[in-house]
This record gives C-alpha cells, structure tokens and sequence, in this order.
C-alpha cells in the first residue's frame, strides 16, 4: 500500500504521523509532501529518515492508493481532485470540499463513505467533538435546535495561533490573530461574512447538520479563541424532540467507548482542555437542563482539537477504509 501525507510538516501533518503508527496502519510505501518552503526536511518516522518533497502536479500520478492531507484549502482544491483521477482516494482535512454535495463528510463513529467520489471530507475540528456529543441524542430523542457557544485553543490556527500566544506572552505584538490573544478572548475565527457570522460559526452550523444528515436541524454558533493551547471546548445548548431527564441523557453518553462522562459538580468532576489533551476520546459534563426551554440541555464537551478534530478522524477513515 502507498501512502502520501501532504503537509507533513505542519501541526496536524505530525499529528498525522502519530495516528498512522497508533493504528498500525500497513503501508509499503509512504511518501511526505510540503509546500516549497518546507520541503528538504527530514523526519524520522518508524526507524526510516524521510526527505520532505515539494507537492508538485507531476508528483500526483505516483501510484498512491491513500492520500491524506492537511495543508490548506487551496492546496486541496488543486490537487484532491489530481491524486483522485490519478486513482487514490483522498482524506483530505481542509474545509474546501466538506460542503460539496458529492463528497462524503465522515466522523466514522456517526457515518460511512459512500466512496461516489475518492475525495472523502475531514470536518472541522470544533464541528468533530460537538457532532460526537449531538449524535447519540440525535439517535434517542431528535434534535431539534442547537446553540454552540466554543472556547478554541491557539493550536486550532496551527503554528502561527502558538506563536502569537507563546510570544504575547513576553510582550510581542500578535502576526496570527487581529488581536493579543495572550491574556485575552478574540469572538472572531476565521472571516466574518455579511451577515455577521464567522467563516467558522457558518462551517459548524452547516457541517453539523450534513453530517446528521439533517438539514431541518436549527444551528446557531458563536466561536470564539482562547488562550489555551490544546483542545476546543464547545458549551452545547441543544433542544431535544422527546422529553427526557439529565440522567438519561447522561446515560446515553455513557452507552458509548469513544465518549466519556466526567460528570460530578458536587465532588468538583467536570472536563477541562487539561484533561483532553492527547486523548483520544470526547469529554461531556455540566449535564443540566435548560429550564428556560422546553426539552433542552446544557452539555459542556471538550476534545482534542489535533486528535480527534483532525488526524486522528482522518487516520479513523483511513483505517476503516483499509478493513473493509
Ligand atoms: C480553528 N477550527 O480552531 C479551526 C481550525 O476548517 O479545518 C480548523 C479549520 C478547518 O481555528
């Protein structure tokens, strides 16, 4: 089997690295790829030194079976589509094709390929751990309306989002960020668009609903960056169809290995991004009810937003890709 990673030197890109050994996924061949200006490197990986190439269009047509990659929208509007016709399937983590009508948007605990194309969509990091948290309650009792207010680590922006914290907090000026994140909350990821949403609040409200496969869901978001490192924390509102209680619901998220449960306020039990942080599973607690609406409940969800939000779904669809 040959495998590419394109941004291999990127935050995600070793993260990437990482997952492929953790899952022991059986490659003959891998091949890493980067931009220009990272290209020459040298990565130690499994006992092998690997060189770094420059992603260039000749290079598509190198007889890959998978091709994951991480390196920006641009880059995989352009070459997705080359490494596609050239055979590969492509697990691609930027937000260029998630909204495609026919490409698959996969989070492999709640949905499978359907392969119509080779291009298969990772979601957003923030719409990963809140869709994991939705989908079983989507399951039992309907989701009717969510409200996501998000807490996101530096690390979402890749290297430049930890340099602006690190180095803001000895006093430089932010290169990343339209303003200091180092002892300060930004309400703005990504672009605004006209009407006065984020590019990221607009990718969690449509991607949540692609992906439960719902579009009568209401979605509403605001998504803001802390500082913090590692791992988003996402306070969800979400109104349920059926009536239920917060033991049930508490319950329900209980039923599930990748989900974990860390509820107990009385004893000072609840997730922070500190105990998320290189796990590989999604955390809820702040189980409560919502008593200003009718079926509707607080749930607090913090996961690793380089993990779970990103390499390790894309080495989980890769992986479910090579057993089946
Ligand atoms: C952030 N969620 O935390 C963004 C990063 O669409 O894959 C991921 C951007 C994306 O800044």
């Amino acid at each position: 089997m040959k495998l590419a990673i394109v941004g291999a030197t990127g935050v995600v890109g070793s993260k990437m690295l990482e997952m492929i050994d953790y899952y022991e996924i059986p490659f003959d061949d891998l091949v890493l790829f980067s931009s220009k200006r990272s290209s020459g490197k040298k990565i130690d990986f499994k006992g092998q030194t690997y060189t770094v190439e420059e992603l260039t269009e000749d290079k598509t047509d190198g007889n890959f079976d998978y091709v994951v990659m991480s390196a920006g929208g641009s880059t995989s509007e352009k070459f997705a589509p080359l490494f596609e016709q050239n055979g590969a399937i492509v697990i691609d983590n930027s937000s260029f094709w998630r909204m495609h009508d026919d490409i698959d948007l996969i989070v492999p605990e709640i949905n499978q390929p359907s392969l119509k194309r080779k291009i298969i969509a990772n979601p957003n990091c923030s719409t990963i751990q809140s869709v994991i948290a939705l989908s079983p309650l989507h399951d039992k009792f309907g989701v009717d309306r969510v409200h996501y207010a998000t807490y996101q680590s530096v690390s979402g922006s890749g290297a430049g989002g930890i340099r602006d914290l690190e180095e803001g907090a000895k006093g430089e000026a932010p290169t990343t960020y339209p303003k200091p994140i180092y002892n300060n909350v930004i309400p703005q990821i990504d672009v605004f668009l006209d009407d006065g949403y984020t590019k990221e609040e607009v990718k969690m409200i449509d991607e949540t609903k692609k992906i439960l496969d719902n579009d009568d869901i209401k979605v509403t978001a605001t998504c803001v960056r802390v500082p913090v490192i590692s791992s988003h924390s996402v306070q969800i509102n979400v109104t349920l169809k059926k009536e239920t209680s917060e033991e049930e619901v508490r319950e329900t998220f209980k039923q599930f290995d990748h989900i974990v449960v860390m509820d107990d306020v009385q004893s000072g039990v609840y997730p922070t991004p500190y105990e998320a942080t290189d796990q590989h599973k999604i955390y809820v607690g702040r189980i409560r009810k919502d008593p200003t609406l009718e079926n509707t409940f607080h749930v607090w969800c913090v996961g690793d937003n380089l993990l779970k939000g990103a390499a390790q779904n894309t080495v989980q669809i890769l992986k479910s890709l090579i057993d089946n």
